[in-house]
């Protein structure tokens, strides 16, 4: 039973990916990739290593205000709480919201991620913390959401943490859809802690992703290695080289694998050849960076009302609390 599970998610995963494959790359004009297949076992230790790059300030930045504002930052969850959080990262984060809270009550935490490694990080990075019961939740983040948000109790409150500017991955559009249905998942008075990287200066937002040890470079091309082991594909690293640009007008980061000359790659799975010119780019990644007043006026449309931000001073990010209405 099982084990048959398994294989029919398994094979449901690359049949989507095949299709993702062939909507990037089959055709002619822009070549791209969803930047989620960026996160299989070693795309996300990768990141976990981006993390400490002296280039890249983000996941710090993000820590630093849950830690010092932590206390604020639960102060008007009053009651029981469960917290939910999409994407549980390493945990290192939540543990900060989590001793907050559970310092005057029992507390439910969920954390929800596709990724089972994930998962089993996160569990273990906080199971040491008493009077907080972990339960993981494999799937995707709207499942996740209403999984949990149906199993609570009635007089329980809901905190949902969406951290370290994942938002900024999604389209403008489709975050906006996604707030809405995140907000179609909770109740009046549930709260919702958004992170989000700030606009910052063309040069040190480069530099974050195209950092000197080359860590983000191979977080990406790790994208082209994943489709040659998951498809048999042929892709030959040494043919592309990573590239970062900043779009001012649209407000985003675009990491692009770019072409070093005209060449052949052949995806037998999909019968699919892909042919590359010199300097041709599949786009893999958009990282949509925010003014500091956007997270409230995007939840404010949704039904969330804003309660609270805080900033850092080092790298311009905000935690910004809303709560439904
Ligand atoms: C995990 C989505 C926040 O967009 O900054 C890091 C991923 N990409 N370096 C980001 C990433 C390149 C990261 N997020």
């Amino acid at each position: 039973m099982r084990s048959e599970a398994v294989r029919t998610a398994h094979s449901t995963f690359l049949d989507e990916l095949a299709a993702d494959v062939r909507a990037g790359l089959g055709d002619a004009g822009q070549k791209s990739l969803p930047s989620r297949y960026l996160y299989d076992d070693l795309g996300s230790a990768l990141f976990e290593a981006i993390g400490f790059l002296p280039e890249y300030g983000l996941t710090r930045a993000d820590e630093r205000i849950v830690r010092t504002h932590a206390r604020e930052i639960v102060s008007p969850m009053r009651g029981p709480v469960t917290v939910a959080e999409l994407g549980s990262g390493s945990g290192r984060k939540t543990r900060w919201i989590l001793e907050a809270l559970g310092a005057t009550r029992p507390v439910a935490y969920y954390p929800i991620d596709i990724s089972s490694a994930a998962l089993e990080r996160c569990e273990l990075e906080l199971s040491r913390l008493s009077s907080v019961s972990i339960e993981s939740i494999e799937a995707d983040y709207l499942s996740g959401l209403s999984l949990v948000a149906s199993r609570r109790r009635k007089d329980e409150r809901l905190l949902l943490l969406f951290l370290g500017s994942t938002i900024g991955n999604f389209e403008p559009d489709d975050a906006a859809e996604f707030i809405r249905e995140i907000r179609r998942r909770l109740r009046p008075g549930d709260g919702f802690l958004l992170g989000t990287d700030l606009v910052k200066p063309a040069p040190d937002l480069i530099a974050a992703y195209d950092d000197a040890l080359g860590v983000t470079a191979a977080f990406d091309l790790n994208l082209l290695r994943r489709i040659n082991r998951e498809l048999d594909a042929d892709f030959d690293l040494e043919n592309f080289r990573h590239e970062a640009r900043w779009s001012a007008v649209e407000k985003r980061v675009e990491m692009h694998l770019v072409s070093r000359l005209p060449h052949l790659a052949r995806i037998p799975a999909i019968e699919l050849d892909v042919r590359f010119r010199a300097g041709e780019s599949i786009w893999t990644e958009s990282s949509y960076k925010f003014d500091r007043k956007d997270p409230a006026r995007m939840s404010k449309r949704a039904g969330f009302a804003f309660a609270g931000q805080w900033l850092d001073e080092d790298w311009p990010f905000a935690e910004t609390l809303l709560v439904a209405g």
